[in-house]
């Protein structure tokens, strides 16, 4: 067991950590737009979903977490990569993929980032490390060990960051992937981004658990931690040790990272306040943003000034709003796209295909 897998580090001092003591001003500064362009996005996206006919499928609002996809995403190099599921709006904004392909993607249009077919569940930048996107719970967590099964085989220093609920955690494939990855030696961190609820059932109804949902690593004999997540400087510390576990010593772990939804499941989900007490939204909301804490924690340092934080906002906005125009003003796909890009398509004869082998084949 590894509880105190931060031995370093005393709980309240995770700013002056090896990895936040390096971080500059302008990265500061940069980590903070980044999740107000995700916020912003998200908010129009919503305000655009209601409006008929402009997107089709689900809509899964990461509002209230942004601190973790943008801490994670700061951390990753070259032979990162990362894979979440469906709620996966702020990993692909946070790895760098731009607000008018996701948008696009959103609208079903041929400019999307998986050319209007994937939606709201299924951002993908594989020029980013970024793997999607997923919509069965738990499916992305076996293809997360892949990824770190990559790297590991073909000799790169790197770490896969597989991102899933806390109601994925008793799904088989989470642990046998688990199994796995502490049996090979596998450089994967399975952050489990624990905002209390698994649709309309809370964390306590769904999970049976000692301490916390990341204590289960032991049973693999596992490292693990537990996170707080409206911290930033706290997500990039524990993030960073994980990741450097995986690159350096070919070792998995386990975050659990406490955080909160402020809207529903997903927009279809019109009851959250019933499963959930309003109070208990707001007092998140008012005690416990993690954009909000950032920008005091900016603003306590003298990195940023209420004048500038408000104008890194503003452009955030208009970005969003430019980027439903964009979705907006672009075609959609043909009747012929329809064959295009799908695994047969890519698959069908190809010397792979014959030979039964796709991967590692250098
Ligand atoms: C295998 C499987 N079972 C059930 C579902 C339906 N489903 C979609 S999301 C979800 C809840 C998952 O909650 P959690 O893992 O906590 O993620 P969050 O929505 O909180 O981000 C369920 C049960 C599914 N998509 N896949
Ligand atoms: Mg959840």
């Amino acid at each position: 067991m590894d509880t105190a897998s931060s031995p370093n580090i005393s709980p309240l001092d995770f700013a002056s950590s090896p990895i936040n003591k390096t971080l500059s001003s302008e990265k500061k500064i940069e980590h903070y737009r980044q999740m107000t362009q995700i916020r912003r996005f998200e908010q129009s996206a919503l305000k655009n979903y209601s409006k008929k006919g402009t997107m089709g499928g689900f809509l899964h609002l990461y509002i209230g977490q942004e601190s973790l996809a943008v801490g994670a995403a700061s951390l990753m190099g070259d032979h990162d990569h990362m894979i979440t599921a469906y709620r996966c709006h702020a990993h692909a904004l946070a790895v760098g993929m731009g607000m008018n392909e996701c948008m696009a993607e959103l609208y079903g249009k041929a400019t999307g980032c998986s050319k209007g077919k994937g939606g709201s569940m299924h951002f993908f930048a594989p020029d980013k490390n970024f793997w999607g996107g997923h919509g069965i719970v738990a499916g992305q967590t076996p293809l997360g060990l892949g990824l770190g099964y990559g790297l590991k085989y073909n000799n790169l220093h790197g770490s896969a960051l597989c991102f899933l609920g806390d109601g994925a955690v008793n799904q088989g494939a989470f642990h046998e992937s688990l199994n796995i990855a502490a049996l090979f030696g596998i450089p994967v961190v399975y952050v489990i981004e624990n905002n209390g609820y698994s649709m309309g059932t809370s964390q306590k109804r769904s999970s049976a658990y000692k301490d916390c949902l990341a204590q289960r690593a032991d049973a693999y004999d596992m490292d693990w931690d537990v996170v707080n997540g409206e911290d930033f400087y706290e997500v990039r510390a524990k993030m960073h040790i994980a990741m450097e576990r995986a690159r350096k010593e070919l070792k998995p772990t386990v975050l659990e990272i406490n955080t909160y939804r402020y809207y529903g499941h997903s927009v279809a989900d019109a009851n959250h306040k019933v499963y959930r007490s309003p109070e208990e939204i707001e007092k998140y909301k008012r005690d416990h943003d993690p954009i909000n804490l950032w920008k005091q924690r900016l603003l306590d340092e003298g990195v940023l000034t209420e004048e500038s934080a408000k104008e890194i906002d503003t452009a955030s906005k208009n970005e969003a709003a430019a980027s439903v125009k964009f979705a907006e003003d672009s075609p959609a796909p043909t009747a012929e796209d329809i064959t295009k890009d799908v695994y047969w398509e890519t698959d069908n004869n190809t010397e792979a295909s014959k030979i039964g082998r796709h991967f590692f084949n250098d």
